[in-house]
């Protein structure tokens, strides 16, 4: 089974493109940690997400890659992998 765990930015790869519009050669999305979505990609700010703190930051970018945020499987766990996106 895949590592699911959003700490560990591991098999699940999930990227973003911050930058401008229209870029004039297509970016390799793999080719810089500033594509990732990982709670440590300081472009991905609280206002590009709409939260205003930090917990909620992490909370976002942790649900979009996986994570049981609201223990959605009922197992008492709210870190571990839901893979309810893939
Ligand atoms: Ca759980």
């Amino acid at each position: 089974m895949p590592d699911w765990n959003p700490a560990n930015a591991g098999p699940r790869n999930l990227y973003t493109y911050i930058g401008t519009n229209s870029p004039a050669s297509p970016v390799d999305l793999t080719s810089s940690n500033s594509y990732a979505v990982t709670t440590t990609n300081a472009l991905i700010t609280n206002a590009i997400l709409g939260v205003a703190t930090t917990t909620s930051h992490d909370n976002t970018i942790n649900y979009a890659r996986g994570e049981d945020l609201k223990d959605d499987n009922g197992d008492g766990n709210k870190t571990d992998p839901l893979p309810r996106n893939g």
